[in-house]
């Protein structure tokens, strides 16, 4: 971080409303969320801070019922097998592989900031306490969606592995070579799940089979499909090219 960054942070810090937020979350201490950069990224940090103020607690987002599910179209990657979508040709052809064996062999890793790091198979995923909830996917294209997914709450996954109290955010890798974080807060909130089903089957390749994402108060883009890695961190990490803010895009997406 140089001077001038820490300078921008340390402003939107001071913005009264700001403080109390963050002070929720992280005591105002290092390892804010990363709106670092760019003066424009401090209307996300208020974004961030005053939802965070607002909704303290883990207020649900809105559940539909069964009747209420409507047509949702398949966006970015829908298929990772093909290397014109994939990030790079190694993971087109790994995806491949396990899609054919019906991800039999697939794993999710879970590592970091955990006292035991674990991988877990889609059986070992549908053994932990399940969860279905039909709720309104919002895409930043300007469409939305209803669908019913059904998956193990993140909560689940990560106190089975032993969350160290220093950490703080949780970073998802997927097959077409993207990357994405929540902090603690996100991923405890009971609604955040590891969706394997979705409309009562299988979750599709189209979106994000055989486990994605699900993190109902934010936008869509949020929710990565086809994961295959979960690392938990003490700080916020920037995954590059493969992340939101490389391309311009804010980290939170709070709906
Ligand atoms: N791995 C991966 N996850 C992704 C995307 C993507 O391109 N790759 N697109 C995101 C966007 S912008 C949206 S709106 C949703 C779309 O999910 P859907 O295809 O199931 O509708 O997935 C998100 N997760
Ligand atoms: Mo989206």
């Amino acid at each position: 971080m140089t001077d001038q960054h820490r300078i921008v942070s340390r402003r939107s810090v001071l913005t009264g409303l700001g403080c109390a937020g963050s002070m929720l979350v992280t005591g105002c201490t290092a390892s804010e969320p990363p709106t670092y950069g760019n003066v424009l990224r401090m209307a996300d940090n208020l974004t961030y801070r005053t939802q965070r103020l607002l909704l303290p607690t883990h207020a649900l987002a809105r559940e539909y019922t069964r009747g209420d599910i409507s047509a949702i179209p398949a966006i970015g990657t829908t298929n990772p097998s093909d290397p014109k979508q994939a990030g790079s040709e190694q993971n087109a052809a790994r995806y491949e592989g396990l899609r054919r064996r019906e991800f039999a062999d697939w794993r999710l890793q879970v590592e970091g900031s955990v006292t035991r790091p674990a991988s877990f198979s889609l059986t070992d995923l549908k053994s932990l306490p399940v969860r279905t909830q039909i709720t309104k996917h919002t895409c930043e294209e300007g469409w939305s969606a209803i669908a019913e997914w059904t998956g193990v709450p993140l909560s689940q996954v990560l106190t089975a592995c032993g969350i160290l109290p220093q950490a703080r955010f949780v970073n998802f890798f997927a097959f077409d070579d993207t990357s994405d974080s929540i902090d603690m807060f996100d991923a405890l909130h009971p609604q955040t799940l590891l969706a394997y089903g979705m409309n009562g089957r299988d979750l599709p390749i189209a979106h994000g089979a055989p486990l994605r994402l699900r993190v109902e108060r934010q936008l869509g883009m949020k929710m990565l499909k086809y994961l295959h890695r979960i690392v938990v961190t003490d700080h916020f990490f920037d995954p590059g090219e493969q992340g939101p803010l490389a391309i311009g895009w804010a980290w939170y997406f709070g709906i």
